[in-house]
């Protein structure tokens, strides 16, 4: 019965020494962060960054060099939540309601042309939070 036991004190105790070791070289997996930026659709021919902030959309270039499928992709630097809206030939399209730091990409076929792009969100529009983008013109 005694050596039962400690047989079994040792295999236990090699079991946890291995296992330390193992733990000791794994590679760490980090969870996705809840925020994890979202990518350009890579169909995209061409594509826009927006930062949204209270109450302006802040743009560096307002001009698209290219129709067909645009990426436009949105940020959320304000403090309060906004989105991005773009009116397109076939209606609004836009992200959710972005909370401070969270960014967000959709994409929408556009002709040739100009579109309002917007924050829909209360009345930020109101607030200063609208433009115009300019599409392969
Ligand atoms: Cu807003």
């Amino acid at each position: 019965m005694r050596a039962r036991c400690s047989l079994l004190a040792a295999a236990l105790s090699l079991v946890a020494a291995g296992c330390g070791e193992q733990r000791g070289n794994a590679t760490r997996t980090l969870p996705e962060p809840a925020g994890a930026a979202p990518t350009i659709d890579r169909r995209a021919v061409a594509s826009a960054e927006v930062s949204l902030v209270d109450y302006a959309l802040v743009v560096s270039d307002p001009r698209v060099p290219r129709a067909g499928l645009i990426a436009f992709a949105a940020t959320n630097d304000g403090l309060v939540r906004h989105a991005l809206a773009v009116d397109g030939p076939s209606g609004q399209v836009r992200t959710a309601a972005l909370r401070r730091g969270e960014r967000a990409v959709f994409t929408v076929r556009l002709p040739p042309g100009t579109y309002k792009w917007y924050c829909p969100i209360a009345d930020h529009e109101q607030r200063g939070m609208v433009g115009r983008v300019r599409v392969a013109e």
